[in-house]
């Protein structure tokens, strides 16, 4: 299986409203990260991690690239109600979870950490908790496919050491290969556009 050929079994799936998650989960461990299907994508920025468009199946999900140079992480946030999974395309990432803040002023608790590495899937949502993502190594740049269902534009970030929440909207530094323009709109304005294209779906074979 592809990346156009997963993307294909995704709107398979979710040409339904109900989400399987066991299922969503064993079709994004199906596909085996290959640089050339996603490499048009990965666009880095030195300083901070980017978000980079890949699919939005119908408005259902967003499916996204991230690209973590060495040493950056995300802030702790969580994720406005939608089911959250990652998949290490390249390098290695460490999520840490947390759980929500009940004690006004306190410290978030960690849940856990963990490593992932190449192909390595994980789940999130607000029912688990917050987290963190970061690239911690020091030699070695790392990329991610992020699916959101459904997608969302604004999330909380919160203070490790205090709980304190911060409302922030979310952008993309590239869509369908396209670096985004910001300057003069919100929404930001795409040089030229370019979608994937997507084969049939042969959602059955490839999770088999
Ligand atoms: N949720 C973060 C984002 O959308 C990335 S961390 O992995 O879920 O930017
Ligand atoms: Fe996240």
């Amino acid at each position: 299986m592809n990346l156009a050929e997963l993307i294909a079994c995704l709107r398979e799936i979710f040409a339904d409203d109900k989400v399987d998650c066991d299922e969503v989960r064993k079709v994004m461990a199906a596909y085996k990260s290959n640089v050339a299907d996603w490499h048009r994508f990965a666009k880095f920025d030195p300083n901070k991690y980017t978000r980079n468009l890949v699919d939005v199946g119908n408005g259902k999900y967003n499916l996204m690239i991230l690209c973590w140079p060495e040493g950056v992480g995300s802030s702790i946030h969580d994720h406005t109600d939608a089911h959250c999974f990652v998949k290490v395309l390249a390098g290695r990432l460490l999520e840490t979870k947390f759980e929500w803040p009940t004690i006004e002023g306190a410290r978030l608790k960690v849940k856990e950490r963990t490593h992932y590495n190449v192909d390595g899937v994980s789940y999130m949502s607000d029912k688990i908790g917050l987290h963190r993502m970061e690239n911690d190594s020091h030699s070695e740049a790392a990329v991610s496919l992020h699916l959101y269902i459904p997608p969302y534009t604004t999330c909380n970030a919160f203070d490790e050491r205090t709980g304190h929440k911060t409302q922030c909207t979310v952008t993309f530094y590239s869509k369908y290969g396209q670096k985004v323009d910001y300057r003069g709109s919100a929404e930001g304005r795409l040089i030229e556009t370019a979608a994937i294209e997507v084969p049939t779906p042969r959602c059955s074979n490839a999770v088999a």
